[in-house]
């Protein structure tokens, strides 16, 4: 990576006019003056007065603490859901320690600013009330990870939050790779987020903690887990020792590997210099398919392995059992219910186990991680030093690192060699499991792309991708599958709005727009998006494809709008073969002549 760049970007990242860190911190720290924190029925029922309190006990007796996710379209909905599923645990006697409430993306916005962006997957909070029943309704310690910090509203909804009595907010991974749809201004962004850990700080004695699910940001888009390691170190520089608060680290989304999900738990605790507090490990959610029962299976292997590490090396974290429809959509009540019963089933399995397991490969990839991740810190804040950033202020780093991306921090800090093809960046030491099913995927469907047939008939032909939301690796495969067949790329990347794809359509006038979607809006972003073309006077075929489904008021969870998609005119596939096929056909009906051999068939070697 050419460094001189690098150091050019940086100077004009740094014209911003950013307020000094110190300046918001102060702020911060005045704000939390006039914030009590809560109490819960949690609390009220674990005479606790902090989550952190309670996750201390828990790593004293070696007790296993367990998270389920929630989020129905409302909050009236959600509501009901965590009291179905309390009322089953008491029925089945087991406990649910916290619930991790997954708000609707609206909630990153200003609450006079939420519908003007289309409504996603999850509830809204916008009432005090509906923010007291949080930690009323049931006594289930809420836990706050989405669309809370890293927001522009994080102060509003931290302070909501901390008054709910919720103790764990999050989420710093998600300021570098998520956005708030519509809202461009990214260094209000930042300001607010530092603002909003500050507050934290200052309530570090009450057992506040920043939570941080580092593959919900950049680590998603890292290939290397070392980068991961070097990302984990450079947040706890971040909130500890710059913003003086407590990080509690989150995990395990898109790790399959059973060593891996172990070894990530040993490193975490030399990462947090053995005070490591986890606020919770995620389920390995990209081994998920659509045969439920094999889903099963799934959950008891990963869980069993989340177990043992906990009570090898207890950090206090929660474990979550994924309900069975994980690949599909956003779980049922009853799913959710289901998957944590199965869950305890598991616990008895890992205790019997735990004796004889080896714990050296863990332990030797913790090292591994530990090690090279240093050198990945070492080399991030040397670089950023050099090029002119104050590395001692909070505002100018998150904000830097932002703007830097993801590829650039890998290629420029990363430890693996530099690579020589045309994919630049690195060649990753410890390639992510994410990575390598990345990798699996285009090799499963290269066939279909990369052959004589499909270089005759995509060649030279002009095709713009882009994801509706952070989703970005189906993007990224249907980049490199069209690529290898020769078509021309445009890639708007991720998170991009109607506006701006019919911006792009105009000045890049591609044949086809491929758009990728997974976040419960298809159908609202299909008419804004169906809109926007017509302002813009374009007539281009556009393709959907992810998970076609829409949040709606009457449904407690999303419906499939493939239909509807189809009536606006749209291609809905999917998956990698269907519509994009059609629209292949008809592309290359119009414009060149039918070979006999290949597209008549089907084009999905899965036989979708
Ligand atoms: C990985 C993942 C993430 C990662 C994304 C990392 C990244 N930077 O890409 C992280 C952790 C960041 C994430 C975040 C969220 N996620 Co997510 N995520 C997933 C997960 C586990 C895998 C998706 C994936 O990448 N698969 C691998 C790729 C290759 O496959 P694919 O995307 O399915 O695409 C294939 C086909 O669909 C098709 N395809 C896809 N797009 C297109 C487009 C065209 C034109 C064509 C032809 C084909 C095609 O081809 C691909 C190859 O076969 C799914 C669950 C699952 N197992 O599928 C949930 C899932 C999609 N996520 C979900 C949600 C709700 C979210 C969040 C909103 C949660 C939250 N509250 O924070 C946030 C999004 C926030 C935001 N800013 O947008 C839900 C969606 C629910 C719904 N719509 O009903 C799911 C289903 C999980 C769940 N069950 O709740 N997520």
């Amino acid at each position: 990576m050419d460094f001189s760049l690098f150091h050019r970007r940086v100077r004009s990242i740094l014209e911003a006019e950013l307020p000094s860190g110190a300046s918001i911190v102060k702020e911060g720290r005045s704000i939390s003056g006039s914030v009590e924190i809560g109490r819960t029925a949690f609390m009220d029922k674990m005479g606790v007065s902090s989550e952190l309190e309670y996750k201390r006990k828990c790593i004293e007796n070696a007790q296993i603490m367990y998270h389920a996710h929630i989020g129905m379209n409302t909050w009236e909905d959600t509501l009901e859901a965590l009291r179905l599923l309390y009322q089953k645990a008491e029925e089945s006697g087991f406990v649910v320690d916290r619930a991790g409430i997954c708000l609707d993306r609206r909630m990153a916005l200003p609450e006079n600013q939420r519908d003007r962006i289309p409504a996603e997957t999850g509830p809204e909070l916008n009432a005090d009330s509906q923010w007291h029943q949080l930690g009323q309704a049931v006594p289930i310690q809420p836990h706050m990870g989405d669309f809370m910090i890293g927001f522009p509203a994080s102060v509003e909804n931290t302070v909501h939050a901390l008054q709910a009595g919720v103790t764990t907010i999050g989420n710093l991974s998600q300021l570098f790779a998520h956005e708030a749809p519509m809202w461009t201004d990214k260094a209000s962004t930042v300001v607010e987020t530092v603002k909003a850990i500050s507050i934290m700080a200052a309530m570090k004695n009450k057992g506040t903690l920043v939570h941080s699910y580092l593959e919900d940001g950049f680590p998603a888009l890292f290939q290397d887990c070392t980068t991961v390691a070097g990302w984990a170190f450079l947040e706890k520089y971040l909130v500890e020792e710059l913003l003086d608060a407590k990080l509690a680290h989150c995990i395990g989304g898109l790790t399959s590997d059973p060593i891996k999900r172990v070894g990530w738990i040993f490193a975490l605790h030399e990462i947090h210099e053995h005070d490591c507090v986890g606020s919770m490990i995620y389920g390995d959610t990209i081994s998920f398919g659509a045969d439920l029962d094999k889903n099963r299976g799934l959950v008891a292997e990963y869980l069993l392995w989340d177990i043992m590490a906990q009570l090898e090396c207890p950090i206090g974290t929660a474990l979550l059992p994924l309900p069975v429809s994980e690949a599909l959509r956003i779980p049922s009540a009853d799913e959710i219910a289901e998957a944590q019963s199965f869950g305890r089933r598991i616990e008895d399995a890992a205790r019997r186990l735990h004796p004889h397991i080896d714990f050296n490969p863990a332990h030797d990839l913790s090292a591994q991680l530990c090690s090279a991740g240093k050198s990945v810190f070492d080399n991030a804040i040397e670089g950023l030093k050099e090029a002119g950033v104050d590395i001692r202020d909070p505002v100018q780093m998150l904000y830097v690192l932002k703007m830097l991306g993801a590829a650039d921090f890998e290629a420029l800090f990363g430890v693996g060699k530099l690579r020589e093809d045309s994919l630049g960046g690195r060649q990753p030491v410890l390639p992510t499991d994410v990575f390598e099913m990345s990798q699996r995927v285009i090799r499963d469907y290269g066939h279909l792309f990369d052959n004589p047939r499909s270089r005759q008939l995509l060649k030279g032909r002009r095709f713009m991708l882009a994801s509706t939301d952070v989703h970005a690796y189906a993007i990224m495969i249907l980049h490199e599958l069209l690529s290898r067949a020769g078509a021309e790329i445009t890639n708007l990347g991720a998170e991009i709005t109607p506006d701006q794809i019919a911006r792009a359509a105009e000045s890049c006038d591609p044949e086809a727009v491929l758009i990728s979607t997974h976040n419960g809006m298809a159908l609202e972003y299909a008419r804004r998006l169906k809109a926007e073309l017509a302002g813009h006077d374009l007539d281009v075929p556009v393709a959907l494809g992810g998970i076609l489904n829409q949040k709606v008021e009457h449904a407690a969870l999303p419906v499939d709008v493939t239909a509807d998609l189809k009536e606006l005119g749209f291609h809905p596939s999917p998956k990698l073969g269907g519509g994009f096929h059609k629209l292949l056909e008809r592309n290359a009906g119009s414009k060149r002549e039918e070979p006999e051999t290949g597209y008549g068939g089907k084009l999905d070697p899965a036989g979708e």
